[in-house]
C-alpha cells in the first residue's frame, strides 16, 4: 500500500509519465551508482589487512545485487513524497535535506549489516565461494573474516546512533539478535523442526525478512510517519523478505553456480531442508524417507533429486 500510494501521487505529479512506461527502479539508479564508494569511505580501518578485508565486498563487480538498498531508496523515495507536517514542526532544527540523508543512511546501514553476516555465515559454512569470487574467508582466512564482520558491525552501530532515533536504533540492534537467532535455529534444528513448514516460515522471517522489514519500519520512523504507515512498512518489508527467501531456496534447486555466484544445491549438501522440498515432501510421502537417509549421509543428495 505504501509504494502503491506512492505510485498513484507520482502519476499525480507527473502527468506524461504513463503506467506502464514507469520503470521503479529508474528512481534510485544514480543513488545505487554511488553507494559502494560510499560504504568503501564508512569502513575505512587503520589497519591494512582490516582495511582491504572490509572492503572486499563493497568493490566494483561484487557489491551482490544490492537488493536491500533498492528496496530501502524507493522506500524513502515512497515516504518523501510529502514530509508530514508534523515532522517538520518537531525537526524545525532540521534542514530537510539532513532528514532526506538520515532516511537514506539506512540502505547504508543494512547493507553493512548484511555484508558482516556473509562473512560471518560464509566461516560457519566453510563457504569458498560469494558473489561469483572467493569468499572472504576463503581468500584472507577465518580469523580476518571473522573480525572483519565484527568490524563492519561496529561501523554499522555508529552510522545508526548517527541517526538520533532511539527506536530505530534499538530496531535494528533486534536485528542483529534475529540474524543470530535465525542462523543459530538452523544450525541446532531437531528433524521435527526441520520438516515443519511453521519452523522454516519463522527461522527464515529472523534469517532474511527481518532485515529488510525492520529497515522499512525505520526509513518510515525516519520520515516522521504514522504508527500506521510504520506497520505497512514494516509488513511490505516482512513479506518481501520471506518471498525473497523463498525464491532463492528454489534457485538454489534451479540455478547454476554462474547465475548463483556459488555453488547450486548448497542447502541440500549442508543437510538443510527449504521449502522445495517440504513442498515435495506433501506431496510425494515417500520423499520422507529419502529426506531422512539424506540427513544421515548428505551425499545421498542424487537420490532425492530424483523427486524434485
Ligand atoms: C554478524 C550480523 C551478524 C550475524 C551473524 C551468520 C549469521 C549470524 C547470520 C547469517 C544470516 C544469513 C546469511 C542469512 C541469509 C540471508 C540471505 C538471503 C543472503 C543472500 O542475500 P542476497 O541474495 O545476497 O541478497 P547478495 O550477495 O546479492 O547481497
Amino acid at each position: 500500500p505504501v509504494l502503491g500510494s506512492f505510485r498513484h501521487q507520482l502519476y499525480h505529479h507527473t502527468s506524461s509519465v504513463v503506467e506502464e512506461e514507469l520503470d521503479p527502479f529508474s528512481l534510485v539508479a544514480d543513488e545505487l551508482s554511488l553507494l559502494s564508494n560510499k560504504l568503501r569511505a564508512m569502513v575505512v580501518a587503520e589497519v591494512p589487512k582490516l582495511a582491504s578485508a572490509a572492503e572486499y565486498f563493497f568493490k566494483r563487480g561484487v557489491e551482490g545485487k544490492q537488493f536491500r538498498p533498492t528496496i530501502l531508496l524507493l522506500m524513502a523515495t515512497a515516504l518523501n513524497v510529502h514530509v508530514p507536517e508534523a515532522l517538520a514542526a518537531e525537526s524545525a532544527d532540521i534542514v530537510p535535506s539532513e532528514l532526506r540523508v538520515r532516511q537514506r543512511g539506512i540502505a547504508e546501514i543494512t547493507e553493512m549489516i548484511h555484508v558482516a553476516s556473509l562473512l560471518h555465515d560464509d566461516v560457519l559454512d566453510d563457504a569458498d565461494t560469494r558473489r561469483g569470487v572467493g569468499s572472504l574467508n576463503f581468500v584472507m582466512g577465518n580469523k580476518i573474516s571473522v573480525l572483519a564482520g565484527d568490524f563492519l558491525l561496529s561501523r554499522a552501530c555508529v552510522a545508526l546512533a548517527a541517526l538520533k532515533n532511539t527506536e530505530v536504533v534499538s530496531l535494528l540492534a533486534t536485528v542483529v539478535e534475529h540474524l543470530v537467532t535465525g542462523e543459530t535455529m538452523q544450525m541446532t534444528s531437531t528433524t521435527d523442526q526441520r520438516h515443519s513448514m511453521d519452523y522454516y516460515m519463522q527461522k527464515t522471517y529472523y534469517k532474511t525478512a527481518s532485515l529488510i522489514s525492520n529497515s522499512c519500519k525505520a526509513i518510515a520512523l525516519l520520515a516522521g510517519q504514522s504508527a500506521e504507515v510504520a506497520m505497512l512498512a514494516f509488513e511490505y518489508g516482512r513479506n518481501l523478505g520471506l518471498a525473497f527467501q523463498l525464491i532463492d531456496d528454489v534457485l538454489d534447486f534451479t540455478g547454476t553456480s554462474a547465475s548463483l555466484g556459488k555453488g547450486s544445491l548448497s542447502d541440500i549438501r549442508h543437510g538443510i531442508i527449504t521449502a522445495p522440498i517440504l513442498f515435495a515432501m506433501e506431496e510425494f510421502p515417500q520423499l520422507r524417507t529419502v529426506v531422512d537417509q539424506l540427513e544421515k549421509d548428505p551425499t545421498n543428495v542424487d537420490i532425492a533429486l530424483e523427486y524434485l
